[in-house]
């Protein structure tokens, strides 16, 4: 098969970059995606996320025309989907951006074509998307059937970028591919190839399945292992950060940062799909979510007995966003602690976020102000830091010296 076009499903923190990726090796590349206001940006060579030099690439891919978006589908050699998977309220996996990707390319579908699912799946979910294109194109043969003489080649490559690092990620990190048959994988390896200078290593597709949902896990596990660290230390009046730095020592020992919980659309959603396939059995999986998720409350506990020592303090927030450096305020536990501090009325909360222009809304509707950290830290009492922001990080020490500081990160 030589590649000729590549239809990329969703166009957001995943798709888009991989697309411009893909586009700027000389592929034709459409990107589909339902939201007409992020097709109309990509097509003027913008960009609706945030990512570093990501507009640089778009920009030159649209430009050449080798990158156009459209919310329908067409005919290409190979179908990329990188739509979210979300869990529901009882944290069970949501397919359904899946299985509409599913329905939205199965009419377009010829002989020969290659789909590839790149989002984080349960285990189970590449067979279920063959499931639902069988189901939908009963004229063509499927490889769950057919095996290497299918029509259809189908694939599971887990994208496992960080973001932020988006760009050099995608070219360099190994990837895992698993084909529902051989033939599936080694297609897929041959797309990747054309841009992936890291190894592409096969295996099958419920294993490439698990090994993303695995990576994600043992993150969370040794996060939360950091944080329950944290909160015993502070109970035995132990700074962790020294304490972790020094266990780190150690040849064979290597334990993450605790922090004020964790956030993002990955690392705190991913190891559910583990409990939600063996509940019984995911016990250190399900605790390990459960801390993390736990920590947020803790920091608030800590904060609000703080508070209870003055009259009405004012209290200095350092960042909102999920991490250190970017602007993504979704499934951030800093914003779940402001929010919270300010629904408590426990002072007046000023919050620090040199990512963004304004508040949310729910914020500023509850009384939260948006302030420099210099503005901030000449009025507030006490200060809590929440993200590790470079600014904050690079911020003279002596500034604090009047505070009482609580600092999730430590890095004051
Ligand atoms: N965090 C800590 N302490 C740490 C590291 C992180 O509290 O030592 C917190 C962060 O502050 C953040 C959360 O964890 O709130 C998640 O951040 P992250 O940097 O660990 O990960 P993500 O969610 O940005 O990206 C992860 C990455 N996975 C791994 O590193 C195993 C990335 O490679 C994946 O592609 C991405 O999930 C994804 O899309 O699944």
């Amino acid at each position: 098969m030589s590649i000729k076009k590549v239809l990329v499903v969703g166009l957001g923190y995943i798709g888009l970059p991989t697309a411009a990726v893909i586009a700027s090796r000389g592929m034709d590349v459409v990107g589909l995606d339902v939201n007409q206001e992020a097709v109309d940006t990509i097509n003027k060579g913008e960009i609706h996320i945030v990512e570093p030099d990501l507009d640089i690439v778009v920009r030159a891919v649209v430009m050449t025309g080798k990158l156009r978006a459209t919310t329908e589908a067409e005919v290409a050699d190979v179908f990329m989907i990188a739509v979210p998977t979300p869990f529901k309220e009882d944290h069970s996996p949501d397919l359904s951006y899946i299985q509409a990707a599913a329905k939205t390319i199965a009419p377009v579908l010829e002989k020969g074509n290659l789909v590839i699912l790149e989002s984080t799946s349960p285990v189970g979910t590449t067979e279920k998307l063959a499931g639902w294109l069988k189901e939908a194109r009963p004229d063509l043969s499927f490889p769950q059937d057919k095996g290497d003489t299918a029509d259809i080649n189908i694939a599971h490559c887990p994208e496992r970028v960080l973001p932020g690092y988006v760009l050099q990620e995608l070219v360099s990190n190994d990837r895992v591919i698993g084909g529902i048959s051989n033939r599936c994988s080694e297609k897929a390896v041959e797309l990747y190839k054309t841009f992936v200078r890291g190894e592409c290593i096969i295996t099958n597709a419920r294993t490439a399945e698990m090994a993303k949902l695995t990576e994600n896990s043992f993150r969370d596990v040794n996060i939360a292992f950091a944080n329950e660290l944290s909160v015993i230390c502070d109970k035995l009046k132990i700074n962790v950060w020294e304490l972790v730095k020094l266990a780190n020592r150690h040849p064979r020992v290597n334990i993450l940062n605790p922090g004020p919980g964790v956030g993002g659309h990955c690392i705190a959603v991913d190891p559910w799909f583990i409990v939600d396939s063996c509940p019984e059995e995911a016990n250190i999986i399900r605790q390990a979510r459960l801390t993390n998720d736990a920590k947020p409350f803790y920091v608030i506990d800590q904060i609000t007995k703080v508070a209870d020592e003055f009259k009405r303090p004012v209290i200095a927030c350092l960042g909102l966003a999920f991490k250190a450096d970017i602007d993504d305020l979704r499934e951030s536990p800093a914003l779940q602690i402001v929010q919270e501090l300010a629904i408590r009325n426990i002072g007046d909360i000023i919050a620090v976020e040199p990512n963004i222009q304004s508040l949310p809304k729910n914020l500023s509707k509850e009384g939260v102000q948006l302030a420099t950290l210099e503005a901030a830290l000449e009025v507030a009492n006490v200060v809590v830091v929440l993200v590790d922001h470079k600014e904050f990080k690079a911020a003279d020490s002596t500034q604090f010296t009047t505070k009482v500081v609580i600092d999730t990160r430590g890095i004051i």
